[in-house]
């Protein structure tokens, strides 16, 4: 397949460490693509579904042990502590690679080893870059060739090029306590042993894209983040793109994929997806910033997805798609999962693949759920109804907003705008969120997660909050405008407030409009405010006074918040960026003059 001297000596090292009996390049063809389907449901990794309803499309259960991201299991190997920051688990390069590479010895054996040459990002895109990834899981080879693009080309374009990626995959016993997910950002290295989930396996996604590639782009001057881009096409056809970074299981696919309430819809607005994950930006020619999506597909939450909270997600998922961990209706053999529809299956399996019926269904109970909250849909981009015309092209697209946020029960506001660069960066290093299952640990604590990268970013966070800065001080007048918003705020009885979903277009006409300078706003101590009447409630069973309240800056849970930060900001000692002390004294100067 390749002549390229370093990616055929690490196959080499790879062999031996490994001793597979065969190795198999992919290719990304479809021939292939449906030989190894064929390979995987004979081995029991997949189970064929209802090729007349859902065709192309499998079911995979993972280990029970192994249904999620391993946080307390992710390393940065740099080759000192301070490098990695006080967020990320750190262990020295050597002494990591030589227990990795203890565990993974011999663990090819009476297997095969599949070499996966992939791009992230539309293959050849000045923005796009490669990876290899070996692995000895089809299941692993099945999600990459829809999570990326996989393909001999790859290799052409990487010709002699020593900057690739490697990645290392060894499923081994899927042993919870030997399982580790090891970043080496100065060697472009990878590897994840004893798992078979997701986040932890697929290499090119959260393992490159995040943590390598924020590395990457550290050090080069782009920057690479856990942020969906969309499209926001208005009556006159015009397109603004918005990145948006919210934690796991946060949004980020819902948002991406939105369709407008039907007034709006009636009016002309629409909503193109370049991307529900992850962002890579870089300065154009033209000194603004422009995003790629590197994704090729969409690895989604299945719980809560339906034809009404994202119709479009759904129509992705009709063909070509693996389900991870949903439950398997066995009356039509077809997929089903908590929030599909109204219809539980009579005669399911659960997850698990044990026996399931509604009757067995508990909600305060998730062991009772027939889907696991973290189960996933692996869907090619390309069955995206509302996929964007820019999805494939490699120059990327002009960002004019940039969109933090997360779950908050009581604090921040519905949406509010930073007042410049300085100030968003700050509002991004302070982002907070109750956890998802999207992550092994509790669920519902709240947490710092700075720009949704806590479990992302593969270097010390203070430097990266300082290429925030740097990048703003390049971009000057052009970049993007930054804000906050919050979908998730409660009222008394813990229901959310804001109808959220399609509604949130509401929301995105007002940031686009703050862009252009035709929206209005109050200035609070967080920053800009809609008034009230900014955001159209048309045909939404909702008050303006509902409104206001879930639009209201709380001078007590603020002042507690500004503690919060203070605390959150120890962490970083000298590496915090003086600037962003600054915003925290000023916010703390304004909310005591509320
Ligand atoms: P990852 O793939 O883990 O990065 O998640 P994500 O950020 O793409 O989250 P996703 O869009 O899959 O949503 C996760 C969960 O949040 C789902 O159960 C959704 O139903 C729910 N959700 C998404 N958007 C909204 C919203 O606007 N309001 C409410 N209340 N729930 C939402
Ligand atoms: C996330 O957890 O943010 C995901 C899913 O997108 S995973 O690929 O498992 O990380
Ligand atoms: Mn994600």
């Amino acid at each position: 397949m390749t002549t390229n001297k370093t990616v055929l000596k690490w196959l080499d090292e790879m062999k031996e460490l490994l001793t597979p009996d065969q190795v198999v390049w992919v290719d990304g063809s479809e021939e292939q693509i449906e030989a190894f389907r064929a390979e995987a449901c004979e081995i029991g990794e997949l189970h064929k579904l209802n090729q007349d309803k859902l065709p192309g499309c499998y079911l995979h259960r993972t280990n029970p042990n192994d249904v999620a991201r391993v946080e307390d299991r992710t390393f940065i190997c740099t080759t000192t502590k301070e490098e990695a920051g006080p967020t990320n688990n750190w262990c020295d390069p050597a002494q990591m690679y030589k227990k990795l590479y203890d565990i993974a010895r011999g663990s090819y054996k009476g297997k095969t080893m599949y070499v996966i040459p992939y791009s992230m990002g539309p293959i050849g895109s000045p923005i796009a870059k490669v990876g290899i990834e070996v692995t000895d899981s089809i299941y692993v080879v099945l999600n990459m060739v829809i999570m990326t693009r996989v393909s001999p080309k790859v290799l052409e374009v990487l010709g002699d090029s020593n900057d690739w990626v490697r990645g290392l995959h060894s499923r081994c016993d899927v042993d919870p306590e030997k399982r580790y997910i090891c970043h080496f950002p100065q060697d472009n290295t990878i590897i994840s042993v004893n798992s078979g989930y997701g986040g932890n396996v697929l290499l090119g996604k959260k393992c490159f894209a995040l943590r390598i590639a924020s590395y990457q782009g550290w050090k080069e001057g782009w920057m690479a983040e856990h942020m969906l881009i969309l499209g926001l096409e208005n009556p006159q056809g015009e397109v603004r793109y918005i990145a948006a970074a919210f934690p796991s299981a946060c949004g980020k696919t819902n948002l991406a994929m939105l369709i407008p309430p039907e007034y709006l819809r009636e009016k002309g607005y629409k909503i193109w997806t370049v991307g529900d994950d992850i962002s890579w930006m870089k300065i154009g020619p033209d000194g603004r910033l422009y995003a790629i999506n590197p994704e090729n597909g969409f690895f989604g939450v299945a719980p809560g997805t339906n034809v009404h909270s994202n119709f479009n997600a759904l129509e992705s998922t009709k063909k070509n798609t693996i389900f991870t961990n949903v439950a398997l209706n066995l009356d039509d053999n077809t997929v089903w999962w908590e929030g599909l529809d109204k219809n539980p299956p009579e005669n399911a399996l659960e997850w698990k693949g044990n026996a399931w019926n509604p009757s067995m269904f508990v909600k305060a109970d998730k062991s009772t759920y027939a889907a696991h909250p973290n189960s996933r849909f692996t869907a090619p981009a390309e069955n995206c109804p509302c996929i964007s015309d820019e999805f494939n092209k490699g120059a990327g697209v002009p960002i004019s907003a940039i969109v933090f946020g997360g779950r908050r029960a009581k604090c921040a506001p519905l949406v509010y705008q930073s007042k410049d660069w300085v100030n968003g960066v700050f509002v991004g290093s302070a982002m907070a969120s109750e956890t998802t299952a999207a992550a092994a640990g509790a669920v519902g604590v709240v947490r710092r997660d700075p720009m949704a990268m806590l479990p992302f970013c593969g270097y010390h966070m203070g430097d990266y909050f300082a290429h925030w800065l740097e990048m703003g001080e390049k971009l000057g007048d052009k970049a993007p405008k930054i804000f906050n918003v919050n979908w998730f705020r409660t009222d008394d009885e813990g229901n959310f407030v804001w109808p959220g979903f399609g509604d949130n277009m509401r929301v995105l006409n007002w940031i686009i409009d703050r862009c252009e300078g035709k929206a209005t706003a109050t200035e609070t101590a967080i920053g800009y405010i809609p008034q009230p009447e900014d955001i159209d409630l048309t045909d939404l069973d909702m008050d303006i006074e509902t409104l206001k309240s879930i639009l209201k800056v709380d001078k007590d849970v603020w002042t507690k918040e500004a503690e919060e930060i203070e605390e959150h900001y120890k962490k970083f000692g000298d590496k915090l960026p003086a600037a962003l002390r600054e915003q925290l004294d000023a916010l703390k100067a304004n909310l005591a003059k509320m």
